[in-house]
């Protein structure tokens, strides 16, 4: 089993606040010049789309359009398989100080890449965005263990108002009952056991460059755009060594990537 010690690039505080609370947000992480890139690379695929995507209407969220054919049906949500669309995403993803950051949360096992999951450029367009309801991200990934941690960062500002996320600190360790999770395992917000989990979010707000770090486990939801600029986000997951994919299915497609192994 792969299993090194980490090159740190956190601080002790930052990695026992990720083991706490299932999350950690990285201040300006990507440089003004690298957001740019990146956005320009996730732009140049809107108008039109350039797929493979999924649109707003096929998650049929609370307030996407209805179908491919209503209005606003052709609004993107996701740009998938960002690692195809450029080259230099796929540098950006799996640079040695992401590889490190995700190696020291996976208590010093190496990470790699999915690209099974996420990887895409999350976006969120004034007028046809939905509202994504709490859930963990691990409801429909199969691997041996509910263990794996995404990677998001922020193009431009996401706050409340453009849809920006919201996350229940601390909600990757604990247990839940069948009866609180409906039938698409969403967190029900209808019943008073869900209340005081629900009450304890914290609303994220990011600048352009900001990472957040985020646990597979972590309940999480956001909101639709309410502002008149797009917002875009570039989103990864990624798996410890010695946690593979079920064989056969979504989550084993395609093989996992490497980080980048040069010094820091
Ligand atoms: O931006 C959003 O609406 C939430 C996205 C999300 O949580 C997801 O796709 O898992």
């Amino acid at each position: 089993m792969a299993h090194q010690s980490p090159q740190k690039i956190l601080s002790t505080e930052q990695e026992n606040a990720f083991q706490r609370d299932g999350f950690l947000i990285l201040r300006g992480f990507a440089s003004p010049q690298e957001v740019q890139m990146l956005r320009e690379i996730a732009e140049s695929a809107l108008d039109p789309v350039i797929g493979p995507a999924e649109f707003e209407a096929d998650v049929r969220y609370p307030g996407a359009p209805t179908s491919r054919e209503a209005q606003g049906g052709d609004t993107p949500r996701r740009l998938l398989n960002a690692l195809a669309r450029d080259l230099r995403v796929r540098q950006w993803a799996t640079q040695a100080a992401i590889g490190k950051a995700l190696q020291s949360f996976f208590g010093g096992k190496i990470a790699f890449l999915s690209q099974c999951h996420h990887n895409c450029f999350m976006t969120k367009s004034p007028g046809f965005s939905s509202q994504t309801r709490w859930h963990q991200d691990i409801r429909y990934w199969s691997f041996a263990k509910p263990e794996l941690i995404s990677f998001w960062l922020a193009l431009g500002e996401e706050i409340e108002e453009n849809g920006g996320l919201s996350l229940i600190p601390q909600s990757h360790r604990q247990a839940f009952t069948a009866h609180q999770l409906d039938a698409m395992k969403f967190l029900r917000d209808d019943i008073e056991d869900n209340q005081p989990l629900i009450d304890s979010a914290i609303q994220t707000s990011l600048q352009p460059g900001d990472l957040m770090f985020f646990h597979s486990c972590t309940f999480h939801a956001a909101g639709a755009n309410l502002t008149q600029e797009r917002k875009i986000s570039l989103v990864f997951t990624a798996h410890a060594a010695d946690n593979l994919p079920t064989p056969g299915t979504r989550s084993a497609q395609y093989p996992s990537l490497p980080f980048e192994s040069s010094q820091i």
